[in-house]
């Protein structure tokens, strides 16, 4: 399989960092999407909506989305597990998952692209990045309260929801989104993953990586 993909953006992001978690290689292909390379014809025959990361498999299926590429893939390497053992870590895992990106994510993403984005030809709309800044702040201290002093999010293993919060967290600091100090376990959840080898696993050696 080979996956196309731009690690810096932060959906790829969450993606590379599930990779490096499983330890997982394979064979990728960058498209730089500051230079709009995801508009590039060939790309766009094969995931029509543009966006990365997309997986093609060996018998040519593309799967988009990043959750639904997580979720394939951890049905093919289950070990160690990252959504849960039992039903209900499985439900728990998801949940937080969901909270990570609509909530935060999705948040940083339009902050980024409505005052600074890298995109080529994006109509920025301050307004937007305004109401989203208005409302990061309390799903993050609901997080920071939730995870109190566990290692991670859900508990004391990561997980996929761990993956979409550290992809936000890192887009969010490379454009320089503020993250408020006193949200004291994210900060040090944060700095505790960054030393992760997953936050700068690059899947396919082969490639330059551009985390
Ligand atoms: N829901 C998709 C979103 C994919 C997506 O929009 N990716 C962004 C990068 S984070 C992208 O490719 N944006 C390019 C564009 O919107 O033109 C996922 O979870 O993978």
């Amino acid at each position: 399989m080979k996956l196309y993909t731009f690690p810096p953006a932060p959906n790829p992001r969450r993606l590379n960092t599930y990779l490096g978690e499983k330890q997982i290689l394979l064979s990728v292909e960058l498209v730089n999407l500051t230079r709009a390379e995801h508009k590039q014809p060939q790309i766009l025959a094969m995931n029509p909506m543009g966006g990365l990361p997309f997986l093609e498999l060996d018998d040519g299926t593309i799967l988009t989305e990043s959750l639904a590429i997580m979720e394939y893939l951890e049905e093919l390497n289950p070990e160690p597990p990252m959504i849960g053992h039992t039903p209900v870590e499985r439900a728990l895992t998801r949940r937080l998952e969901r909270i990570c990106e609509l909530g935060v994510l999705t948040r940083v993403a339009r902050i980024v692209h409505n005052t600074n984005s890298p995109l080529p030809d994006v109509n920025a709309d301050p307004a937007i990045a305004e109401q989203m800044r208005e409302e990061l702040p309390r799903v993050l201290r609901m997080l920071d309260q939730e995870m109190g002093g566990r290692a991670f999010l859900a508990g004391d293993r990561p997980t996929i929801a761990d993956c979409t919060l550290f992809g936000a967290w890192e887009f969010g600091r490379m454009f320089g989104v503020e993250f408020d100090s006193g949200l004291e376990n994210l900060h040090r959840w944060h700095q505790s993953f960054l030393q992760r080898p997953s936050a700068t696993w690059n899947p396919d050696p082969g490639t330059t990586s551009v985390n």
